[in-house]
C-alpha cells in the first residue's frame, strides 16, 4: 500500500497494480492542483482504509477497484460515509452488486468500447468543469492510451503508447510514475520524454526474454471440465497470459498464472464462450474481473487446488 496524505479534503483510493490505477490519481492531481490525498492499494484493503480515515475527508473517490463484501457492508451501514463516496470501476463481474447498491458504480462499456477506471473518472471530472485544464487533447490521449492498454484493446491507435506507459510504470513504480505525469509539461499531444523512451526500449527486451522463458515452462492440466495451462510467474502477467493463450489456443480453455510472491492468481483467455470473471469466483469468493482477464487472491478456499497445481508443475519439471 502507498499513501500520500497531506490533510487535504479529498481522497482518491485507487488500484496500486497498473497504469489504470495511476491514471485517476494523475488526473486528480492536475485537476485539483495536487490538493488531493491518495492511497494506492488492492481490493481487500479498502474496508480497513475507510474505517481508519473516512471522517477526515469531504469526498472519497474509489477508482479502478471493485468493492468487496466488507467494504460494501461498511458503506451501506454508514449514511454519512455513503454520501462522501464516489465509485468508478469497470469490472463486469461486479455488475450484480451495482444493481443492489446505489453507491457502487460499474460501467463496462462506453459506446461499445470497453472502458477503464481512468476514463470513467476523467469523464466525471469533465462533468464538473468543461473548461478545466484536463479538457484538451494531451489528456484525452493519455486517458485513451491508459484505457486501451488496460483492457487490451489492440485496435486502438494508442496501444503502443499505452504499453510504453505500462513498461514505464513497472520500471519506475507508482510514486515516480504519478509524479512525472502529474507535473509533465502539457503539449499539443501526449508524449513520453525521449529519456524514458530509451529506458522503455531496453526494458521491453528484458520483458520479451521473460515472456519467452515462461512460454517454455508451462504445465498443461485440467480444472473442473476445462483444459488449462498453468504458469508460475511473477511479472508481466497480461503479456505472459496472452502469449501462452495464443500459443495453446487450440488445446486449452484458459491460462492460470500463479504468482506466489503476491499470493495472487490471474486468468487469461481467448475464448468468447468462457467467462473468466465467473471462473475466478469459483476458485475463491474474492475472485472477479472481466470475461477474458480475471484474478483472485490465494486463500483457504482455493489453497488445495493451487497446491495441487504447484506440485504437478514441480513434478513436470523433474
Ligand atoms: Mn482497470
Amino acid at each position: 500500500m502507498i499513501r500520500k496524505i497531506n490533510n487535504n479534503k479529498r481522497l482518491v483510493i485507487s488500484h496500486i497494480d497498473d497504469i489504470d490505477g495511476m491514471g485517476s490519481v494523475i488526473l486528480a492531481n492536475v485537476f485539483w492542483n495536487s490538493e488531493v490525498d491518495y492511497i494506492l492499494c488492492t481490493i481487500p484493503d479498502i474496508a480497513e482504509i475507510l474505517k481508519e480515515i473516512w471522517f477526515n475527508y469531504e469526498n472519497i473517490y474509489i477508482c479502478d477497484l471493485p468493492l468487496d463484501s466488507s467494504a460494501i457492508d461498511l458503506i451501506a451501514g454508514n449514511n454519512e460515509l455513503k454520501e462522501k463516496i464516489k465509485h468508478f470501476d469497470h469490472h463486469a463481474s461486479e455488475l450484480e452488486n451495482a444493481q443492489k447498491y446505489s453507491f457502487i458504480n460499474e460501467v463496462v462499456y462506453i459506446n461499445d468500447k470497453m472502458t477503464s477506471g481512468t476514463e470513467l473518472f476523467y469523464n466525471y471530472l469533465l462533468s464538473l468543469n468543461k473548461k478545466c485544464i484536463i479538457n484538451q487533447d494531451y489528456f484525452k490521449e493519455f486517458v485513451e492510451a491508459t484505457r486501451c492498454a488496460d483492457v487490451w484493446d489492440l485496435n486502438s491507435p494508442f496501444i503502443n503508447l499505452g504499453r510504453a506507459l505500462g513498461t514505464l510504470h513497472s520500471i519506475l513504480g507508482p510514486q515516480a510514475y504519478i509524479s512525472i505525469f502529474s507535473s509533465a509539461k502539457i503539449q499539443k499531444h501526449f508524449i513520453i520524454d525521449e529519456m524514458y523512451l530509451n529506458i522503455i526500449n531496453s526494458a521491453d527486451n528484458a520483458k520479451e526474454n521473460y515472456v519467452n522463458s515462461c512460454l517454455e515452462n508451462v504445465l498443461l492440466t485440467n480444472y473442473q471440465n476445462y483444459k488449462i495451462a498453468v504458469s508460475l510467474s511473477e511479472n508481466y502477467r497480461s503479456f505472459v497470459g496472452n502469449a501462452i493463450a495464443s500459443k495453446y489456443q487450440d488445446t486449452i480453455d484458459f491460462v492460470l498464472i500463479i504468482n506466489l510472491q503476491k499470493m495472487k492468481c490471474s486468468l487469461r483467455g481467448v475464448k468468447d464462450n468462457i467467462d473468466l470473471g465467473e471462473i475466478a469466483k469459483s476458485f475463491a469468493k474474492n475472485g472477479g474481473g472481466h470475461k477474458k482477464a480475471a484474478g483472485f487472491f490465494i486463500n483457504a478456499e482455493c489453497i488445495d487446488i493451487i497446491e495441487k497445481f504447484v506440485l504437478e508443475y514441480i513434478k513436470s519439471k523433474k
